[in-house]
């Protein structure tokens, strides 16, 4: 892609025209130092425009529903006079480098609206580094003066808690699960979670729903027992025949609610300060996989770890005096 004129592309984006969003995304997503330079001047640009949509986190397993649900709420959404964005990020595109998710397939209805815009994960990085073209890409949906934007993330460890990082608003969705299984949710999710919903409600699953959510809702209150913080509800909803949507909407503009405009704003100041030194760590660390000095001493240092005549402390020592001894 030629570096595009950053100009025309701000204005593209303030009149919400589709290909100059696309654009502003794919070169955010860039890593090219030349696409880097432009999207950093693209971001200044669009950065007084952006912060006003209702972020929201919706995170669960593999195959719990999650697109689904966001086709669900995105047509709730849309008929209601809202403009929805929607983000993925799929931390199996950061191991495979690989393409991602159907997911377009999945939001067949949502994705032809003209009032909405789906935009799959960027295919591959680390998950830093789509951390950080996600987050950006909020900032290009939000100057293009989407008011809603939905980022769906597959649940597998740590991507959760880096979209929770980024929203105003983290959704859980799980299935129903007996009460052995319900020990199975980690703990770390309960504790990021806003609001909790358990998906696939219907048919002969309704009483088995309403059961985990009761118990789910049981687990909340005595991890929130005493304290005065917002407790999570527990809703059930199906996204395929389109049940309970409508509620769990509600309760995402309680939890909103809840903060207020001066917690939000606090709550998002430190997210940036949180984000800031993720991806300082997240540099470093590519820095480090990189480095012609750490390179030269690394099968070296490994073998002797291997045949136990360097301990480890020591090792850790060998790498950082090479990687420090740079120019
Ligand atoms: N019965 C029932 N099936 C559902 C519901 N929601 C989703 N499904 C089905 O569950 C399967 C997985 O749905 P997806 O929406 O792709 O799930 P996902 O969580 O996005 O999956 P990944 O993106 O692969 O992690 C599909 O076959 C859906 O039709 C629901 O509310 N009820
Ligand atoms: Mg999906």
């Amino acid at each position: 892609m030629a570096v595009p004129d950053v100009a025309a592309l701000v204005s593209g984006i303030r009149d919400g025209q589709r290909a100059a969003i696309s654009r502003a995304i794919t070169l955010v997503e860039s890593r090219r130092p030349d696409h880097r330079a432009a999207a950093r001047e693209l971001l200044a640009e669009l950065a007084p425009l952006a912060g006003g949509a209702v972020r929201v986190g919706i995170s669960g397993v593999p195959g719990v529903g999650k697109s689904t649900f966001v086709e669900a709420l995105g047509m709730h959404l849309v008929k209601n006079d809202h403009r929805v964005g929607v983000l993925a990020v799929d931390p199996s595109s950061v191991r495979t480098g690989g393409s991602v998710l159907g997911d377009k397939t999945r939001m067949a209805s949502l994705a032809v609206q003209p009032d909405a815009y789906i935009r799959p994960s960027p295919s591959a990085g680390t998950l830093g580094g789509v951390a950080r073209a996600t987050s950006q890409a909020m900032t290009v949906l939000e100057a293009a003066g989407f008011d809603v934007v939905l980022v769906e993330t597959v649940g597998v460890g740590q991507s959760e808690v880096t979209v929770s990082g980024m929203v105003d608003t983290f959704l859980f969705l799980t299935i129903a699960r007996t009460g052995d299984q319900l020990q199975g949710i980690k703990k770390g999710i309960l504790e990021i979670s806003d609001v909790l919903a358990v998906n696939k409600a219907d048919g002969e699953r309704v009483l088995e729903a309403e059961t985990t959510s009761k118990d789910l809702a049981g687990a909340l209150r005595l991890v929130y027992a005493g304290t005065n913080s917002w407790v999570p509800p527990v809703l059930t909803c199906s996204a395929l025949e389109n049940t309970g949507i409508d509620t769990v909407w509600s309760r995402i503009i309680r939890h909103r609610e809840f903060m207020g405009s001066q917690g939000l704003k606090e709550k998002r100041a430190q997210q940036q300060l949180d984000f800031t030194w993720a991806l300082v760590r997240d540099e470093l660390d590519q820095r480090l996989q990189t480095d012609p000095r750490v390179k030269a001493v690394r099968a070296e240092v490994r073998a002797a770890i291997l045949d136990g005549t360097m301990p480890a402390a020591t090792a850790a020592d060998e790498i950082l005096a090479a990687y420090d001894s740079r120019d």
